[in-house]
């Protein structure tokens, strides 16, 4: 398994759309493998394969408080979506030390292909379906700032390019 570099935003590829996986393969099962390391030593909830420069649509997370529970959705549909909202202070290992909060549907039903290519359904609540959502956003090439006011979401993006100077060349 392997560590991938994980863009950060205002990366442009993050705007990328992800395409549908044709076939889930060798290929794609070590993608998830890569993505679920990453995404533990990260020590994130969720990763989307775009946050890897990878623009299909594979989805890792894991919400356990355990940690050895992992999810898998690849080309992850959303069927049922709450009338009721939820405003929940969200993250993102593409926009590191940035929380905020968001407006989400309260629960999600999600239809997916698991890492074994078998279709599966899901119901979510709670940070589960908050992490869903975020992360099906990222497979639209949407990060989670752009619900944010302009004035928020331009001094994040300035923050975000002082940081990305600083790591380059540090004083
Ligand atoms: O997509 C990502 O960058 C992962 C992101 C997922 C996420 C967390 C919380 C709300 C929505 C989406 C993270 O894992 S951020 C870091 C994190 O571990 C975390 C942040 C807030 C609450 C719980 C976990
Ligand atoms: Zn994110």
């Amino acid at each position: 398994m392997a560590l991938l570099s994980i863009l950060r935003y205002p990366d442009p590829r993050l705007h990328t759309v992800a395409r549908p996986v044709d076939q889930v393969d060798d290929r794609i099962r070590r993608l998830v493998d890569d993505m679920v390391e990453t995404m533990y030593e990260a020590e994130g909830v969720g990763l989307a394969a775009t946050q890897v420069d990878v623009h299909e649509r594979v989805i890792v997370m894991d919400t356990s408080d355990s940690r050895d529970k992992p999810l898998v959705l690849i080309n992850p549909e959303l069927v049922a979506r709450s009338e009721d909202m939820n405003q929940v202070e969200e993250g993102c290992l593409s926009v590191p030390t940035i929380y905020d909060k968001v407006r989400r549907h309260a629960r999600v039903a999600v239809r997916a292909l698991g890492r074994d290519g078998q279709v599966f359904e899901r119901e979510a609540s709670g940070l589960t379906s908050v992490c869903i959502q975020h992360e099906m956003d990222h497979l639209m090439g949407k990060v989670f700032v752009e619900y944010l006011s302009p004035f928020k979401r331009d001094r994040i993006r300035s923050r975000m390019l002082k940081k990305a100077r600083e790591d380059k060349s540090p004083a």
